[in-house]
């Protein structure tokens, strides 16, 4: 009997086998770089939407809307909802259960929630190549949903084809505090329950300090959505505001937000390799537990020992 390898099954689209890639890639098990290797050259079809926002904006709800609408268009997702292990993800899961209930019985639907493994850009790798083996199951859209709160999740999201920031009504100092971090990589805004008291205000700020910033030469102005997540309201609006940024937005082009995202990846990779290898090579434990003494005894300082470290490699 011969057994047809993982990544042949991820690529006719098996559910199951999908599931399992994605838990290899999620516990960065060795057999994930093969099952990469072996489904890249079919990926970069997918369109990568990613949606943050602070906790409880309502991401779940819309995403969930935004998958319907999808699929009353007739193309398939895959959701990635990222769980940052943090003191709000009991919403996220919660939300979670709720959105496979509603799609549970679509095929073309596949929703997964992505836990942080604790180490420093491990959530960035591991959900990168679920979206590759969501994009090579054959996926038209791939939404990944993270929580506006860390710079991985940020980094997550800032790299897919389009990024939405979800925010909510009476978040005037929210906007104030987004203007240095996830501000900018919104190509669209959506001010979600507009059905609260004071969307409009929220609308008017965010429209407030794009005003602020110059858009010229640039083919793409993020536009302010507003909806209503609960009831469905506004959520075409914002898929047509997604293809219309698709087909025009891009500022460099897609291809060469792809490239940028290649690059982080790429690094992202190599940094890790080469940690893993100092770790496991260059290093034996009981050297580093005499240099840390050397170190905290300041007869050494961890620069030094860093340049001899690298001069081994
Ligand atoms: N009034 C109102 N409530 C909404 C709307 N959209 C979502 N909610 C509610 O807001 C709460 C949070 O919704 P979620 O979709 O779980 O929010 P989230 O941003 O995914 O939350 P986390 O993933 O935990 O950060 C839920 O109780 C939703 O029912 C909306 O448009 N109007
Ligand atoms: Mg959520």
């Amino acid at each position: 009997m011969t057994t047809v390898p993982l990544s042949q099954r991820v690529l006719a689209g098996d559910p199951r086998a999908i599931a399992r890639a994605i838990s290899l890639v999620e516990d960065e098990d060795p057999a994930a770089a093969d099952l990469v290797r072996e489904i890249f050259t079919s990926t970069g079809r997918a369109y990568l939407v990613g949606v943050t926002g602070p906790p409880g904006a309502g991401k779940s709800t819309l995403v969930d809307r935004l998958v319907s609408a999808v699929r009353r268009g007739g193309r398939t997702v895959g959701v990635l909802a990222v769980d940052p292990s943090s003191p709000f993800s009991g919403g996220a899961l919660l939300g979670d259960r709720v959105r496979m209930q509603a799609h549970a019985a679509d095929p073309g639907v596949f929703i997964r929630s992505m836990a942080t493994r604790g180490h420093l850009g491990g959530l960035s790798r591991g959900t990168a190549d679920a979206a590759l083996v969501l994009d090579a199951a054959g996926r038209d859209i791939v939404i990944i949903e993270t929580v506006g709160v860390g710079q991985d999740e940020v980094d997550i999201v800032r790299t897919a084809d389009v990024s939405l920031v979800v925010l909510v009504p009476g978040a005037g100092d929210e906007v104030q505090a987004l203007k240095a971090g996830i501000m900018e990589i919104a190509d669209i805004f959506v001010v979600n329950k507009a059905d609260r008291e004071g969307a409009d205000r929220t609308a008017a700020s965010i429209e407030g300090l794009l005003s602020l910033q110059t858009f010229e030469g640039s083919a793409w102005r993020p536009p302010v959505v507003m909806t209503e997540a609960t009831a469905g309201t506004g959520v075409d609006a914002l898929l047509d505001a997604v293809e219309r940024f698709r087909t025009r937005g891009a500022p460099a082009g897609q291809a060469g937000r792809r490239r940028i995202r290649a690059g982080h990846r790429l690094r992202d990779i190599l940094s890790a390799r080469v940690l893993r290898h100092i770790d496991e090579r260059l290093l034996p434990p009981a050297e580093l537990e005499t240099i840390l003494d050397r170190i905290t005894a300041r007869e050494i300082d961890p620069y030094t020992v860093a340049d001899r470290i690298l001069e081994r490699l």
